[in-house]
């Protein structure tokens, strides 16, 4: 990657649009605008203040064609995204446009920018570091609004920033060390192995700290799915359409009515729901719906929490005692509906059956039962109550086995003290550690991870 390149994109989505965004960062993206802005009073660009907008035209300066008409912004180093002189030309929003105005760019001395190019900058000069760029990308992903959060939280440093203090006081236990080598006549080697011992356990509670939030971390990022299950016709569609108080999935009182698996987003006191609604599962002969159970039960694997849904008007029968065959060690909530009917399922045969489960009465129709049912699930997950605003909590997989890794460092290094070995095997230890942080924020990390992450954004980011 060569950071001497001016490099452009088109920064907005592809497709119509109010408006679209040819961004140019690099040390030559004023001179370039220059050559292709003409702006009605003939300003000179280069000599306008850094962070000002101005009217005018993009022009191909062969033939002084005009190519759009357009608002640009110029922005000098260093207060930039990238850190570099970054200009924006505001287009006419639509394909057209916009690649001519990105093409008259290029033809004028900028490059195409690889995908993520942008915030790799943003790292390589020092304005964020590598948690930092990756928080970026989960706030364009984000689907749920802690998730947001989150990664507003993570890219305002607050990763980063305990991550640093962590490493900081490893850095001591290595500076202790090395003093007490270099000055071995005292009784220092002694002292000095209870600090050390102090301060390794106490970075080890708080690396322990941060991976207990890593399972919250991927719930409150990607929402907690939860499925709803059940023979057909007992209301699972009803029931999705109840919590999302929205007519999303079709209701008849045709049992096989749902096929396919049909997902969305709902917000149960704070905590985001990814909730999928699923065909009823049968032994069935129609491949059509063989397809749509197959499917169901491929689904139950990767699900965190499964909706059980009996239903109260009938008996219990084969297709519900199916049901417990795929959700054993699950966590699991039994909601028995339709219970505005007159009851013919046998309570008792359900409890012994899922013995170890919540069981909860509902009606959709009546609206009964699924306040409990919320509450429920917040009781199960977050203990009733989630506050994420101000945490640091791991949302990102290699950061957890970066944490990981770093734990395992200093559990050697405290195996080391217990076995009264030298002081200097300690550090081999400790400095592993701190090697593994720093791939967290960056500055260990190697050219092939760099690529893996910035490959995942859009091209013009
Ligand atoms: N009386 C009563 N009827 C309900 C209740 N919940 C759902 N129903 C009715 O039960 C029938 C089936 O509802 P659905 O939501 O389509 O059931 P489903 O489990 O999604 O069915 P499939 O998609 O076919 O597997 C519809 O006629 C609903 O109106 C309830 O609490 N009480
Ligand atoms: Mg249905």
């Amino acid at each position: 990657m060569n950071l001497e390149d001016t490099i452009a994109a088109i920064s907005t989505p592809l497709g119509e649009g109010g408006i679209g965004i040819v961004r140019i960062s690099g040390r030559d993206s004023i001179k370039i605008a220059a050559k292709i802005f003409k702006s009605p009073t003939h300003k000179d660009i280069t000599k306008q203040k850094s962070h000002t907008i101005h009217y005018g035209k993009v022009i191909d300066p062969e033939n002084n064609k005009v190519i759009d008409e357009v608002l640009l912004m110029m922005m000098r180093a260093p207060r930039t995204y990238t850190r570099e002189d970054i200009v924006e030309i505001n287009c006419h929003g639509g394909i057209v446009p916009l690649k001519k105005v990105l093409e008259t760019v290029l033809k004028n001395g900028a490059r195409l920018a690889e995908p993520g190019e942008f915030t790799k900058r943003a790292f390589l000069n020092g304005r964020i570091d590598l948690s930092q760029a990756e928080a970026v990308i989960d706030l364009i992903r984000s689907k749920t609004e802690v998730g947001l959060d989150i990664g507003l939280n993570q890219l305002q440093g607050s990763l980063s920033g305990e991550i640093k203090e962590l490493d900081r006081e490893l850095l001591e236990v290595i500076a202790s060390i090395e003093a007490s080598i270099d000055f071995p006549e005292h009784d220092i080697e002694h002292i000095t192995v209870e600090k050390v011992r102090e301060k390794v356990e106490r970075v080890l509670d708080k690396i322990n700290e941060l991976l207990e939030t890593a399972d919250t971390g991927k719930i409150l990022k990607e929402g907690l799915k939860t499925i709803i299950v059940g023979k057909p016709n007992v209301g699972k569609s009803s029931l999705l359409n109840a919590l999302l108080r929205e007519q999303r999935a079709i209701v008849t009182d045709v049992p096989g009515t749902t096929r396919d698996i049909i997902e969305e987003y709902i917000n149960i006191k704070g905590i985001p729901l990814k909730i999928i609604d699923t065909a009823g599962i049968r032994e069935t002969e129609d491949m059509v719906e063989k397809i749509g159970v197959e499917r169901t039960k491929e689904l139950f694997r990767q699900a965190d929490l499964l909706l059980i849904v009996l239903d109260a008007s009938d008996r219990f029968t084969e297709e519900d005692e199916l049901l417990t065959k795929l959700v054993n060690d699950k966590k699991a909530i039994v909601l028995i509906n339709k219970t505005d009917l007159p009851q013919r399922l046998d309570e008792d045969v359900v409890r012994k059956t899922f013995s170890n489960k919540k069981i909860i009465k509902i009606s959709v129709k009546e609206n009964i039962g699924l306040d409990r049912l919320k509450e429920e699930i917040a009781e199960m997950f977050f203990k009733g109550k989630i506050e994420s605003r101000d945490l640091t909590i791991i949302t990102n997989l290699r950061h957890k086995e970066a944490l990981r890794n770093a734990k395992e460092s200093l559990e050697k290094a405290m195996e080391t003290i217990e076995l009264g070995m030298p002081l200097d095997c300690i550090a081999i230890d400790v400095t592993g550690a701190r090697n593994r942080l720093g791939e967290i924020t960056g500055d260990t990390v190697s050219e092939d991870v760099l690529d893996q992450i910035f490959t995942q954004f859009c091209i013009g980011k």
